[in-house]
């Protein structure tokens, strides 16, 4: 069994590479290409139900979906759960319940409810105050007694606010007890995270997410103090991608074989899902055709 703890898991290793996922499937697709952790994405799961990101679906739903990643993968899931569906005592809510549905870690924005996207067009956002955030995140490790790993997220560089901001909010955040925090940023190169790492204090572990930013390496990133890397979206990127190519070619040829070389075979697809265990199962615990026939012959 591998092990969930994220916090034991960064001890072991330098750096974690984590990858997004939006369901079960998603989910083992990281798993098999051999990322540390699986990023259950608020971006992901909400373009899967066809939404924006903008707290449009509930807590409910991140559980529900966060739940099924954890439970088909044998990686640590971290949920992304965007400003904790509100204030520090629904954070705490949202904490404790992530945290009995076995999920290792979540990370919660310093977003005011309901929170955009980072990287939606608009005005100037504004955040809540650092000093809310910062006793959110204690409320969040407060209900968990400690189990939960907590990420606290700042925008304030994607929000418009300064350098300086950014540094006060994520050092008040790891005072607030958070065991990580994450920086984000929109910039198309990756000088405003490079300038935070230099200026970082280092009091806990850093995350970033290099989604704008999308030339610099993860190795390059470690040598920032980068401790955990969340590539978000780019498994739901690919699969739009590789969806639209195979509808368009299918459409035009009218005929499926024209696929071939384009998807997965079947026996892919079963082995993803575990009908090999399946027939174990099937064997061990149906009864057999011939012990069927005869009691369907009394
Ligand atoms: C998400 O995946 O929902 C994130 C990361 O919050 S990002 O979309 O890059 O902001
Ligand atoms: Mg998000």
């Amino acid at each position: 069994m591998r092990s969930k703890n994220v916090s034991r898991l960064l001890k072991e290793k330098d750096q974690l590479l984590a990858v997004g996922a939006h369901d079960a499937l998603s989910g083992r697709l990281g798993e098999r290409a051999g990322f540390d952790a699986i990023w259950a994405s608020g971006f992901q799961i909400s373009a899967s139900h066809g939404v924006p990101d903008a707290n449009i679906l509930d807590m409910t739903v991140q559980l529900e979906a966060s739940s099924q990643i954890a439970e088909a993968v044998s990686v640590p899931v971290i949920a992304d759960c965007d400003n904790g569906y509100g204030n520090a005592v629904n954070a705490a809510h949202t904490a404790r319940k992530f945290a009995r549905a076995g999920i290792a870690g979540i990370c919660i924005e310093d977003n005011i409810f309901p929170k955009r996207c980072s990287f939606y067009d608009g005005t100037r956002r504004e955040l809540v105050s650092g000093e809310e955030h910062a006793l959110k995140v204690k409320a969040c490790k407060d209900a968990t007694d400690g189990d939960l790993f907590v990420i606290a997220r700042t925008e304030a560089l994607i929000a418009g606010y300064s350098m300086e901001d950014a540094l006060e909010r994520t050092e008040a955040y790891a005072n607030g007890g958070a065991d990580a925090v994450l920086i984000h940023s929109k910039e198309k190169t990756p000088d405003q995270i490079i300038e935070f790492c230099d200026r970082w204090s280092g009091k806990v572990p850093l995350v970033v997410v290099p989604t704008t930013y999308d030339t610099i390496t993860a190795a390059e990133l470690g040598k920032l103090g980068c401790r955990i890397v969340i590539f978000a979206n780019h498994g739901l990127r690919a699969s739009i991608r590789a969806v639209e190519q195979a509808y368009a070619k299918l459409l035009a040829a009218g005929r499926a074989s024209v696929l071939r070389q384009d998807i997965v075979s079947l026996q892919d697809v079963f082995q993803l899902v575990g009908v090999k265990e399946l027939e174990e199962s099937e064997r061990k615990y149906l009864p057999s055709a011939d012990q069927t026939g005869a009691a369907a012959a009394l």
